[in-house]
């Protein structure tokens, strides 16, 4: 059994997690008496015991005095104010929703009681469930959606993944106007490739999204050995809400809070609930399909040490199966894979990661279990253990790469900067950030400075993709290409702006393959709608424009859309 991470892969955990300190910033000074900036720490010590914080701190997490007893400066929402919860239904879990050709389906997002460590909260879900229903279509198939908003917001339906008719991606100012509450709108889905995909709202994502407006489809090959045998099959959608005490942190009405490195939550979901439980024979081979719904949050995720094969990404399979020991899975990114269960006995599926202080530079490793697979004594039947063990190759993806391997090495056409501008932020945060003494790592794999983070609002900064040879910024961008043309993208992750970040640039309605990675060519590729580009990291994308229209690319953390980072890549019809 070969177990190995190679680093050109799209999964590198340890390529994502070294600290780049050296990179970018001088090392700091410690925090306390020689900055001036008090190093408060929350406890008795600081004389802050008791007062009861609006977010929840991490134990052991240094404070800034400065930013002390500040808000941020938003107009507070969360779902259902004036609702009296009790009218409300309590959610159900996602059910399978198997759709042919032509079918028709009612999806209505509407109010949800869900309860949580035993507190009830109003949230957002899909026909009474959240995820909403998983729809299973078959590969080619088109079905009709109509869409029923019962919230009080304004929303859309946007099919993440799909290369669908671009008047129905469901992306508002660009492709459809927003469905006003108690309004309806009809979706014409298309399902061109299989594997996982997910929709989901596309209007103010970090509150809509956050509270539950997403759901699962799977898109199933005619080829009935599109994949090897599996004993079993489960879709999880990762997510993570923030709650302190018995509150849900409340979202800015107008502009997202948490604004610079995005909400992270302290409560982890798998398909809505804590404790994903599963129970499987000894032995037996089973295929995940995971889906990470999370605001900001990327996952790291191993079971126990029980063997991985990765077998597809975000809109095709790899083309060659291989080991892996961990799926680093970004911010709406999907990976498929099989797992094998050996022994008796139970594997904890965790989130394993690396956190960091940024004011202290202090780097350490955070376990998070998201569930637990019980494997029992019966031997699974049928056994494929030969199967699971044998790695393919997927010669229908290799041949259809093979078509664009010549693009690679081309010169880009288009660079893009990720790059954030600040404004008027709270002077302890500019302080900070001043006086060159944050670290940072590629990827910010938890939220080391929770209060700095949430006293941002997207009022206060931008978050900006800039083209380089324009200097354009985000919707002034206005890049047309024809259709049927095959377009290299350069991205670079500027690791020396005012607060740099990871960011999963997600581009609409086509496909593309990541070819190199800092100079290094990717050895496997899949064809992909989401790529997490790592700070200081410089990634060379090839777009299949294949499909017309006005097509949205954006960063994928749900307050960095919000704050500005978005475009339109035009795909002008041949
Ligand atoms: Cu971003």
């Amino acid at each position: 059994m070969k177990l190995s991470l190679v680093l050109a892969a799209p999964l590198a955990y340890a390529a994502f997690a070294a600290p780049l300190v050296a990179q970018q910033k001088p090392p700091m000074k410690k925090m306390g008496a020689d900055t001036g900036m008090a190093g408060m720490k929350m406890g008795a010590d600081t004389g802050m015991a008791g007062m009861a914080m609006p977010i929840p701190m991490p134990k052991g997490m240094p404070m800034f005095g400065a930013l002390q007893g500040l808000t941020p400066p938003i107009t507070p929402f969360l779902p259902g104010e004036g609702v009296d919860p009790a009218t409300l239904p309590m959610v159900k879990p996602s059910q399978v929703v198997r759709m042919r050709d032509g079918d028709t389906l009612d999806l209505t997002a509407m109010l949800l009681r869900r309860t949580i460590e035993g507190r009830t909260y109003v949230m957002y879900g899909y026909n009474g469930e959240s995820p909403g229903p998983l729809i299973r279509v078959p590969q080619n198939a088109t079905i009709i959606v109509r869409f029923h908003n019962h919230i009080e917001l304004p929303s859309t339906v946007h099919w993440h993944g799909l290369r669908l008719d671009n008047r129905y991606d469901g992306v508002p100012g660009v492709t459809q106007q927003p469905v006003a509450p108690g309004d309806s709108f009809t979706y014409k889905v298309h399902f061109p490739d299989a594997g996982v995909y997910w929709y989901h709202s596309h209007v103010s994502t970090y509150i809509e999204r956050a509270m539950g407006l997403f759901g699962n489809m799977i898109v199933d090959s005619p080829d009935p050995d599109y994949y090897s045998p599996a004993n079993d099959e489960q879709s999880l959608m990762f997510d993570d809400l923030l709650i302190n005490a018995d509150t849900l942190i409340p979202f800015g009405k107008n502009t997202p809070d948490f604004a610079l490195m995005g909400r992270l939550g302290n409560v982890l979901l798998t398909n809505g609930e804590q404790g994903y439980h599963l129970t499987v024979p000894q032995g037996a081979v089973v295929r995940f399909n995971f889906t990470n719904a999370s605001s900001s949050r990327t996952y790291n995720l191993s079971f126990s040490g029980a063997p991985i094969k990765l077998l597809a990404g975000d809109v095709s399979r790899f083309e060659h199966e291989q080991m892996v020991s961990s799926v680093v899975l970004g911010v709406a990114q999907r990976y498929v894979v099989e797992v094998r269960f050996p022994k008796p006995g139970r594997y904890a599926l965790v989130n394993a990661v690396q956190e960091m202080y940024h004011s202290q530079g202090e780097f350490f490793p955070h376990v998070d279990t998201l569930g637990i697979v019980t494997v029992d004594s019966t031997p699974a039947a049928p056994d494929y253990a030969a199967q699971f063990a044998a790695l393919r190759t997927n010669a229908a993806v290799v041949r259809d790469i093979d078509h664009y391997r010549p693009y690679f090495s081309r010169p880009p056409d288009k660079t893009f900067t990720l790059t954030i501008r600040p404004g008027s932020l709270p002077l302890g945060t500019i302080q900070f950030m001043n006086v060159d003494t944050a670290y940072y790592q590629p990827v910010e794999w938890m939220d080391g400075m929770p209060l700095m983070n949430w006293l941002s609002t997207g009022k206060q900064l931008t978050w900006i993709i800039r083209d380089q040879a324009t200097g354009r910024e985000n919707m002034d961008i206005n890049w047309h290409v024809k259709q049927g043309s095959v377009v290299k993208l350069r991205i670079y992750n500027d690791p020396f702006s005012f607060h740099p970040m990871q960011h999963p640039i997600h581009l609409h309605g086509q496909r593309m393959l990541v070819v190199d990675r800092d100079g290094v060519p990717t050895q496997n590729m899949s064809w992909e709608d989401t790529v997490i580009i790592p700070v200081g990291s410089t990634v060379d994308l090839l777009i299949d424009a294949s499909n017309p229209g006005a097509w949205l690319m954006h960063c994928h953390i749900a307050e960095h859309v919000a704050s500005g980072m978005e475009t339109v890549f035009h795909v002008d019809p041949r």
